[in-house]
């Protein structure tokens, strides 16, 4: 396994150097929590986007784009949420000179700038399932330090998918579709993640109830990058979304939420990334191949035309290449592309032009092989599809090692010491103990274990009540 030292012990220090140097972003903007996105950045998000969209594509889901600003009085209308978020809005109080009449919030999500146009939209049961969703930016006044990517306050890619159904069953077929839309855009990022149900003290305002999915970052912090949320008739009932049943009688509509951010290129950045920067998985790669040519004086002409000659073909191939052809030392290049993460690098010296070699350098576990110029395409793809293994099965033995079960606080305790990521805990359910074992342990509690049946134990004792534990709960340092 490659070394990951600086990664594994100043992770903090370790992103934001990658972010900076690897052109993810310029954190040098003069608003606190708010980023540029630089070019090659914008580049990967926009390819994990690409999966998102496909995604949405295959399920149903109408992509719609809304307002950034709401009426106070309609960011008024369900009282949870309120509660949930004014704490955490920036307000538009003026037009020019002049005060508004009706104050306007800079969304923070989009629930009630989209629900008073459901309700218009939303006729009968012949309308539902309404499946919508938008990548927007939002605002969040957010209080806890604000990191580059995982915590900001214009969360430049929010994806937001809402949707309304004719009943709580139907409502809960979306939740599990959103986990299999979920799960199959971790595996186009190799990524290894968890699920649980949020406490009821912790789930999002206006919320039945939420789901979080959460990765362990290099420091043994969990990372939420995803959510699912039943609001059940909640914002229904506050914006007036009926609709006609087949009977003729009318009743609210069911509604949920699937929510992600850049926090996704966050987790890809931390869990691939070692020492020397980026690992990026080949599908969202910008750059999949590098081409980096390393002639000898009076070699120049033939090392350079082979090398366009293997990016011409690689092109053909459909396979996302760059010829690197700066005026800098070999050497110079390659600690610049392994920093920027480009999953294989090709080098071609004069030998290889004469022989019809190249040398093929793959970025996950820093190895070359020597392959010859016939078999390059085919070598190449089957690359792409190892590497796409080897990052998640170590993402998976990195989230696997980090889960360990307890019986008592002690324990809980010298695990979070050791940075160990997650830990379970036997519970008894009540409110009071689960409150208790965050102050305790200076954690989060994530939730139980999704689905349901996976959360429940026997035998167990609530390490504070000493009362029979009825789930697994989970807590975490959280970023
Ligand atoms: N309306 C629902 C979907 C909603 O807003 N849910 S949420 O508040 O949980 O946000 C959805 C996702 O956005 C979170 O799971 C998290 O991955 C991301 N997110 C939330 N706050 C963020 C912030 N300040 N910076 C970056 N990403 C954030
Ligand atoms: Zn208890």
């Amino acid at each position: 396994m490659v070394e990951r030292k600086k990664w594994s012990e100043n992770f903090s220090e370790w992103f934001n150097e990658v972010i900076e140097e690897a052109g993810i972003l310029d954190k040098r903007y003069p608003v606190k929590g708010m980023n540029v996105w630089l070019p090659y950045g914008l580049k990967i998000m926009k390819n994990i986007e690409k999966f998102i969209h496909e995604e949405m594509e295959r399920t149903g889901h109408q992509e719609v784009l809304f307002p950034a600003l709401i009426p106070e009085t309609e960011f008024q209308k369900e009282a949870e949420h309120i509660a949930g978020f004014e704490g955490e809005v920036f307000w538009v109080t003026h037009a020019g000179h002049e005060p508004l009449d009706v104050r306007l919030v800079l969304r923070p999500t989009s629930e009630t700038a989209m629900y008073s146009m459901f309700a218009l939209w939303i006729r009968s049961h012949a309308d539902l399932p309404f499946k919508v969703y938008q990548i927007v930016n939002v605002y969040r006044y957010e209080t806890k330090h604000t990191r580059p990517l995982i915590r900001v306050r214009e969360i430049s890619r929010f994806f937001e998918a809402h949707t309304a159904h004719v009943d709580f069953e139907d409502a809960e077929r979306q939740i599990r579709e959103d986990l299999d839309i979920f799960d199959n855009l971790m595996k186009k990022l190799a990524i290894a993640y968890v699920i649980s149900k949020r406490p009821e003290w912790d789930k999002f305002p206006g919320a039945y109830y939420s789901l979080g999915a959460e990765v362990v970052m290099p420091d043994g912090r969990t990372l939420q990058i995803g959510t699912m949320h039943n609001y059940k008739q909640n914002f229904a009932k506050a914006y007036n979304i009926l609709y006609e049943k087949e009977d003729g009688t009318h009743d609210y509509v069911h509604q949920t939420t699937f929510g992600m951010s850049e926090r996704l290129l966050a987790a890809v950045i931390a869990i691939h990334g070692d020492d020397r920067g980026m690992v990026l998985p080949p599908t969202i790669a910008p750059i999949q191949v590098v081409i980096v040519p390393i002639p000898k004086k009076g070699s120049e002409e033939e090392v350079y035309s082979y090398a366009k000659e293997i990016e011409e073909e690689l092109k053909l191939a459909g396979i996302r290449v760059h010829l690197d052809l700066r005026d800098k030392r070999p050497g110079w290049k390659f600690y610049d592309w392994e920093l920027k993460g480009v999953p294989v690098r090709i080098e071609v010296g004069p030998r290889d032009a004469t022989e019809k070699t190249v040398v093929l350098a793959r970025r996950d576990k820093l190895e070359k092989i020597t392959v010859s110029r016939e078999e390059l395409v085919d070598k190449i793809r089957e690359l792409f599809d190892d590497i796409m293994k080897y990052l998640y099965e170590r993402a998976k033995e990195w989230l696997e090692s980090h889960i360990k079960r307890v019986d008592t606080i002690e324990e809980a305790k010298e695990l979070f010491n050791d940075r160990r990521g997650i830990v379970e805990i036997p519970w008894c359910g009540e409110e009071e103990c689960g409150l208790r074992m965050e102050e305790e342990l200076e954690a989060k509690m994530l939730g139980i274990p999704y689905p349901d049946e996976s959360a429940k134990v026997e035998g167990k004792k609530c390490p504070v009540c000493g009362r029979e534990a009825k789930f697994i709960a989970r807590f975490a340092r959280t970023y």
